[in-house]
């Protein structure tokens, strides 16, 4: 006999999700998806004081799934999807093309930098460090700061889930990083030229963003970016992965204790350093040169 969705009761369920117990049909499972991401916003206060915001689209599942849950949201809170073509041979142009088609059926229109224009793409990067996805991060900051500066834009929404957020919290504690333990939480306030963040998907695991963009249907692409093979934190979360296998509600437990306890506390304890403004290029910068500057400069001495 199939299982019923704990929701209606009636139809059969498709999704069943182990740290809540709860069997789902497609229609109660987006609803139930929509309302978490909603309950989010609400909960973290992310969109007070905000009419025009970012949001960065990569093509996978989890900001597609972000994008089309926040399109038409409000009537008061202008939408900008903001995509980087990064140049990852063989793995950027079909990101794009999801994006796109994406955009498209939500009727928006995409905002897409193109990383070559800069005269050098993550190709370069990558052959330049061993691990390409730290100067990754700092090209992708970068540019949605500055797009958001020159739009206007209040704040910018990532499709960072709750596995990603407990990998890199995992990590932060063992190692001590008190800054990143520090700064790990829903919603970072804006800081001068520093445009605010935030993660309306913190509380949704991969799974359930995988089970949403699949049930709708959305444009994303499911191969992963070739630079990750191998890389540090697929290994953390698949370690992650097998303690929740045990554990069902471990990613959970980690999240609120350490919003609850450990991030308050080492907030109040740990200074960032004022920020200056980038010789070169004006943004925000913790030195004389701010790190876009410089890997910038590294690539193209090499290229
Ligand atoms: S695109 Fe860039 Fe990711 Fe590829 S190089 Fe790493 S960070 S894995 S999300
Ligand atoms: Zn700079």
């Amino acid at each position: 006999m199939p299982v019923k969705c704990s929701l209606c009761k009636d139809r059969n369920a498709v999704v069943h999700l182990e740290f809540s117990s709860m069997y789902y049909c497609e229609e109660c499972y987006s609803q139930y998806f929509i309302r978490k991401v909603r309950r989010t916003l609400e909960k973290y206060k992310m969109l007070e004081h905000t009419s025009r915001v970012l949001i960065a689209v990569s093509g996978g599942k989890d900001s597609s799934a972000l994008l089309a849950t926040l399109a038409g949201f409000s009537d008061d809170v202008e939408i900008l999807p903001f995509h980087i073509d990064l140049g990852i041979p063989g793995y950027s142009e079909k990101c794009r093309e999801a994006v796109e088609e994406l955009c498209k059926g939500l009727g928006l229109k995409p905002l897409i930098f193109k990383l070559e224009t800069e005269g050098f793409t993550m190709a370069d990067v990558a052959k330049k460090y061993k691990k390409p996805c730290s100067p990754c991060g700092t090209i992708k900051r970068y540019w949605m700061n500055k797009v958001s500066i020159e739009r206007k834009v209040d704040l910018v929404l990532t499709g960072h889930n709750l596995d990603d957020t407990i990998e890199v919290l995992f990590q932060a504690y063992l190692t001590g990083s008190v800054h990143t333990i520090a700064k790990t939480k829903p919603k970072l306030e804006r800081i001068g030229d520093l445009i605010g963040r935030a993660k309306p998907l913190i509380r949704h695991t991969d799974l359930e963003t995988l089970y949403f963009s699949s049930i709708n249907e959305l444009p994303f692409v499911v191969a992963e970016c070739p630079y990750s093979r191998g890389s540090r934190s697929i290994r953390r979360k698949k370690l992650i992965e097998k303690i929740a296998r045990d554990i069902p509600n471990f990613k959970h437990t980690f999240l609120s204790t350490h919003l609850k306890t450990f991030q308050p506390l080492l907030a109040e304890k740990t200074r960032l350093p004022p920020l200056r403004k980038c010789k070169r290029c004006g943004m925000p910068a913790s030195a004389e040169v701010c790190s876009y500057c410089k890997l910038k400069e590294r690539i193209l001495k090499h290229t």
